[in-house]
């Protein structure tokens, strides 16, 4: 797709935004009836009335450590590509509303990964310590900038848990991840370094979108309000990237298909469609 039938190109200003502090936003992306429909979707995986692969719903370590008296997960991995009977994520995965931004920075050929959506009950709702996406990604992906956009299912804020960025971090690398002593989500590490004074709230209405560079130190709060806080997190790479260990290629996790063309590095594991439920799964 040639860039000139991007019509959510980047403006000139959100560049300068992306390469100076490396995130910009959006308000009013996605309508409340957009985003309802996907946040009916995923609260019926978490009610377990849609089935869903449990290695990817990952539950609230609260409830999972019998400390909260309540029911709770905390995400849902790759909701983009698993079939529960609905194709809607997958479908917002390929929004040209998400990935037009994203083509103007990576290029035309687009993979995505991971696909989160991050469900932040009220009180026992958990935040992410600082860290950088690319820390993770590149034990998977040997490739260069990699795109995360950020929707807000709910507004988002100081008191029910918002994300919080370090503007300029894209610029110093990719730090240490260390292991966090009695970390509550215990499969995340803190990058080395990042200070709490250093950070930036961002507060955003429900519907607006933020991308960032996974470069970029970011992490957000536990929810301390009676409101939900959800997201819909879902990154982009360009397709030339290669495998970092195409001996270890995690078959649960496979890229997506998004836009363009496909390359013969990962063109094999690439997906283009929801994968059935497999029941041994
Ligand atoms: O939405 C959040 O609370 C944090 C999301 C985040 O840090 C991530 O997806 O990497």
């Amino acid at each position: 797709m040639g860039i000139e039938t991007q019509k959510y190109s980047l403006t000139d200003d959100e560049r300068s935004l992306w390469e100076e502090n490396g995130y910009f936003l959006r308000y009013n992306v996605f309508t409340k009836e957009e985003n309802d429909v996907l946040a009916q979707i995923a609260d019926d995986i978490v009610d377990r009335k849609r089935s869903f692969p449990e290695y990817h719903i990952f539950e609230n370590a609260l409830v999972r450590d019998g400390k909260a008296d309540a029911e709770g997960i905390y995400a849902i991995h790759n909701i983009q590509y698993v079939s529960c009977n609905c194709r809607e994520f997958l479908d917002r995965t390929r929004d040209p509303r998400l990935i037009d931004p994203a083509a103007d920075i990576l290029g035309p050929d687009l993979l995505g990964l991971n696909n989160l959506y991050i469900w932040k009950p009220p009180k026992i709702g958990l935040g992410f310590p600082w860290h950088q996406d690319k820390w993770y990604f590149n034990h998977q992906y040997k490739t260069g900038t990699t795109v995360a956009t950020w929707t807000a299912i709910d507004d988002a804020d100081e008191e029910n848990g918002c994300l919080y960025v370090i503007p300029g971090s894209h610029k110093q690398g990719v730090r240490e991840h260390n292991e966090l002593e009695g970390s509550q989500q215990g499969e995340f590490r803190r990058a080395e370094g990042a200070r709490d004074e250093d950070g930036i709230p961002i507060e955003v209405p429900a519907g607006s979108v933020i991308w960032f560079n996974s470069q970029v130190l970011h992490k957000s709060t536990d929810n301390h309000s009676e409101r939900f806080r959800r997201a819909n997190v879902a990154h982009y790479i360009n397709a030339k990237a290669e495998w970092t260990r195409p001996e270890a290629v995690n078959k649960k996790r496979p890229p997506m298909w998004i836009r363009g063309k496909t390359y013969p590095a990962m063109g094999d594991e690439v997906q283009h469609d929801i994968i059935p439920i497999i029941e041994s799964d």
